[in-house]
């Protein structure tokens, strides 16, 4: 891997087991793609899983399960670092010092923490994981200095918390330590909508297309899926602009030919939902075969997927303690007692 190639860090929570094309569109082609380019390190934040996770296999499963899937559709170890968060203790270690440069106000407008407020009671019932999540999330980040991170737009403010922290780090040591992180987000990608056609996409809401599942729940996701709510018969004019059905045309449907002309009778009520929906099926079918086959073949060699982690922690490990020794150095703590 050159250095002089420019560094990338993202992460992945594992919260369910599976990914969705929100997820794949806006975060993880991206993120792969980007490996071609840049220095990679990609992480699954398995600390950041305790959040809702205290289930012990589940939790391993869902590690796993994402672990397969980013495997299985191309990222490749040969040339990204790819471990699990708490396999590097530098996140959590500087996740303690960096609290010390963000106030308690501005975590309170985190909108993971708002959000949660919002639908439950009150403060008694959100854990303090969650309302530190963007800390540990601007440790993560920080620790490798990159220069940008490829996410979808839900994280871009805790991308922006991390650059707040990092210019206040910096300013008050009157040193450049932290180079300030760009958030790499699709303006076209960056929020998939769900097939309930009006949030994002996202696990939670029950809202999404799957990649890995059985077909038949995909088949189901998709014929689920939200339309033109205007359009009461096949033979009705209907929307193609913000219309889910199209939208994921667009993303997954490799014959464009097909796509225009669909759009083009749906336009003028000459096709109903469920041909335009079937046709969206075999398509995902053809863009999702060959990670699906490879998926199955890494599920027989996990001892191949825990190697390619132990590496990357390895690796990731090697940066992440210069970083942590330069912080500790740069702020005071740098001992004979904290070092090792
Ligand atoms: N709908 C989406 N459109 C574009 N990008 C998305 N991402 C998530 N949903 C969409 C991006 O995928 C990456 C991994 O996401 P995560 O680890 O934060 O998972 P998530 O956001 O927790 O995914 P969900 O489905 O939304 O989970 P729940 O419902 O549990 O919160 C990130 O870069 C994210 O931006």
């Amino acid at each position: 891997m050159k250095e002089t190639k420019k560094r990338i860090l993202s992460g992945i929570t594992p919260s369910g087991n599976a990914l969705h094309i929100g997820n794949y569109f806006g975060a993880v082609k991206p993120q792969i793609e980007l490996q071609n380019t840049h220095q990679t390190y990609y992480f699954v934040a398995d600390l950041h899983a305790l959040t809702t996770i205290h289930d012990r296999e589940e939790l391993e499963r869902n590690i796993t399960g994402v672990v397969l899937d980013y495997l299985a559709l191309g990222l490749d170890s040969e040339k990204c670092v790819f471990f699990r968060q708490s396999t590097v203790p530098a996140h959590s270690q500087l996740a303690i010092v960096l609290a010390n440069y963000i106030s308690f106000g501005q975590m309170q407008r985190m909108h993971a923490f708002k959000d949660k407020l919002q639908k439950d009671t009150g403060v008694e019932s959100i854990n303090m994981g969650l309302f530190n999540y963007p800390l540990l999330m601007a440790a993560d980040i920080l620790l490798y200095k990159p220069f940008g991170v490829p996410v979808g737009d839900d994280q871009r403010q805790h991308v922006e918390l991390a650059r707040d922290i990092a210019e206040k780090f910096n300013k008050t040591y009157d040193q450049e330590v932290f180079p300030l992180p760009e958030p790499l987000i699709s303006e076209t990608v960056g929020r998939i909508v769900g097939t309930d056609g009006k949030r994002k996409m996202s696990k939670s809401l029950n809202n999404i297309i799957g990649i890995f599942e059985d077909e038949t729940v995909i088949k189901k996701q998709i014929m689920d899926c939200f339309t033109d709510p205007n359009r009461q018969r096949a033979t009705d004019p209907g929307k193609v602009e913000g219309n889910p059905i199209f939208i994921y045309h667009d993303l997954i449907n490799d014959n464009h030919k097909e796509v225009a002309e669909l759009k083009a009778r749906y336009l003028q009520g000459k096709v109903g939902d469920v041909e335009v929906k079937e046709k969206l099926f075999l398509a995902h079918q053809r863009l999702f075969a060959s990670a699906r086959t490879r998926r199955q073949e890494l599920v027989q060699n996990l001892t191949v997927v825990k190697k390619i982690l132990a590496e990357g922690a390895e690796q990731a490990c090697r940066l992440a303690k210069q970083t942590l020794a330069e912080v500790y150095q740069v702020i005071g703590e740098d001992n004979q007692l904290n070092k090792n």
